[in-house]
This record gives structure tokens, sequence and C-alpha cells, in this order.
């Protein structure tokens, strides 16, 4: 079975670990996110494909979700005592020999899929991991400009654009976001392979990723939403919204930011039934079922926590047999 997966960060990647371990045999692509992008220290780093490479390659700091296992911070250290910022993003020693070698290959000319596939055949994700673009796109998120902490400008009643890094790492996603600015979107196109996955999957699934920032993010990219719609099979997801909140980042913040109520029905209705056929909810939500279905979205209950690999696994058996049950 072919099972193309839409892939932010921590949740997607726990996502597919339970995945893999629910579909040992299926041929799995990973659709990544890269507009969390950041250009740090003269590096590009990508922090969602990372946390996929790293996860299901078994190098992840299992309790951050991100960053590398047995991680020191030297390098950082001796950036900060030269007084070298941001301070605010913490780069270990390990993961900043992932972003030399990208920033080495994006040097000599090769696009960022090539790159991601060099440095998956180290990890041996069990996926095929491809960014959504190898146009550089990098989400920025509108913010009061009184909220920002830095200096106030001349105008510091207005607004302004911080990265996203800035927005989730320094400031906590702790002040309103006014809007979502996926910068460089329009105009980037889907990586090579992108379009050839969805068209010949057999199944398509949104895990419970952040439905702005990293499944909104990807379905920016000119032809990808357009290719999911044609590809006549079975598209289901899973709510990241448990209960009226995110389970874990920024997705109440940032669904607010584009007018959306952070409810597992509303992510639902904002994804919209164009391109879902089904939708799981987590059953502390069983009450929204019936208005997800209202919106022409199959939906169903099940346990959505991913407490651990098998609880993951679990999930992604519910997404599947209701794929099979879809398409039918
Ligand atoms: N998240 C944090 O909360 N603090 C950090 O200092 C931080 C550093 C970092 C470095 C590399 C990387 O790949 C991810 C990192 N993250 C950090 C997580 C990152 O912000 C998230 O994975 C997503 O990009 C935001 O949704």
């Amino acid at each position: 079975m072919r099972i193309v997966v839409l892939a932010g960060g921590i949740g997607g990647a726990r996502f597919l670990r339970g995945l893999k371990s629910a579909a040992p045999d299926a041929d799995i692509t990973v659709i990544g996110n890269t507009g969390d992008d950041i250009h740090l220290f003269g590096l590009k780093v990508c922090p969602d494909l990372d946390t996929v490479m790293y996860t299901l390659g078994g190098g992840v700091h299992e309790e951050q979700g991100w960053g590398r296992a047995e991680e020191t911070f030297a390098v950082k250290e001796e950036l900060t005592a030269y007084g070298v910022g941001p301070e605010w993003f913490s780069l270990g020693d390990r993961d900043f020999a992932t972003h030399i070698i990208r920033t080495q290959m994006i040097a000599a000319g090769y696009p960022l899929s090539a790159i991601t596939e060099a440095l998956c055949a180290r990890w041996q994700p069990g996926v095929r991991l491809i960014p959504m673009t190898d146009d550089r796109v990098e989400t920025h998120v509108v913010i009061s400009a009184s909220d920002s902490g830095s200096a106030a400008g001349p105008d510091d009643r207005g607004r302004k654009a911080v990265h996203l890094q800035e927005y989730w790492v320094r400031l906590h996603a702790s002040v309103p976001a006014h809007a979502v600015l996926p910068v460089g979107a329009e105009q980037s196109k889907p990586a090579p392979g992108v379009l050839e996955a969805i068209a010949k999957a057999d199944v398509i699934l949104f895990p419970p990723s952040n439905p702005v920032v990293s499944v909104g993010t990807i379905l920016a990219v000119p032809g990808i939403r357009e290719a999911i719609t044609a590809a006549g099979v079975p598209v289901i997801g899973l709510s990241p919204i448990v209960g009226n909140a995110p389970v874990r980042g920024m997705a109440d913040k940032m669904l607010t930011a584009v007018g959306v109520e952070a409810t597992a029905a509303a992510v639902a209705a904002h994804y919209s039934s164009a391109l879902l056929d089904g939708w799981l909810v987590d059953t502390v939500d069983a009450a929204a079922v019936g208005k997800v279905e209202e919106a022409g979205i199959g939906c169903r209950a099940v346990p959505l926590m991913m407490t651990d690999v098998e609880a993951a696994a679990q999930m992604a058996r519910e997404a599947l047999a209701f794929a099979s049950e879809v398409r039918a």
C-alpha cells in the first residue's frame, strides 16, 4: 500500500512512528513542511524535516521531540561568548553537523530534496522524506510591535512580522498572532517526486500536525492541494486539537490568527470536505462527530493521545481502516 503523509514536526513525526509500526510493509512517502526553516549562523536549519528524520531514525531527543539525543552545546556556548545571537534558539553540537552538511550541499548547488535524501541515507527513517518544495519558504507571524519585546520602533503601535521560530521559541507563542505569512510559498513549486507520490498514493493522511503552519503551509505550495483533490483516493485527517486545545504547540494561536476556532470540528471544516474524506477526533470530542459529518466529512471518535508508539500505531490503524471504508 502506498501512503502519503503531509507532516510537520513533533506531532507528525510521532504519528509516523506509529504508522510505520501499524503498516510495516507500506510504502510511506512523507511530504515535509519547510516553512519552519530558519537561517542562523550562516546555516540553513530545517526543523520539521530534521524532526521526522531524527525521530524515525532513532536519533531524536525523545522528551523534547526535536534536536538530537545525547546533545552538547559547546559551539552554541562559544557563539554566545562572542556575543553572536540569537541566544534563544538552542542548537546542539551534533545538530550543527546536519546544518553544516545541508548548507555545504546547497552552496554546491544541490536542491533541498537531494540533500534530504543524502542525510536520510545515514538515518534510514524507513520512509521517503521529501520537502514540500526545494524553494525557500519561511513562515512569519504578524504580531503587535509592542508585543515584540525588542526595542520599540518609532511606530510601536503598529505591527511587525517575526519569524515563526522567534514567535514560538523566543515569545513562546505568548502574544496574539494577527496573521501567518508563509513567505515565498506563492512562488514555490512542489519538489521533485511530491506530485508523483500524491498521484500514485492509495491513501493520503493529514497527521496531528499544526493545521496552519505545518499542513497548511504544505497546502500553500501551488499544485499540492490540487494534486490531492485530483488523486481521487481517501484523505483521512487526525485532529491536533483535543478538547478545544492543541495537544502540544501553538495550533490554537495559529488558528485564531486565521479566524478558525480551536476545536476539532472547526479544523475539519477549515480543511474542508473538498480535501478531507474522513476526520478522526478524540473520544473527548465525540459530541463533535455530527457537526463534522454535517460539513460533508466522515468522522469517528477514537483515542488520539500519542502516549507511546503503540497508541500512535492504534491511531494509524484507525485512520487506515477508515480510509478503506471511505473508499468502499
Ligand atoms: N524549540 C524550542 O522550543 N526551543 C529551541 O531552542 C529549539 C531549537 C531547535 C533547534 C533545531 C530544531 O530542529 C528544532 C528546534 N526547536 C526548538 C523546535 C522547533 O521550534 C519546532 O520543531 C518547530 O519548528 C516549531 O513548530
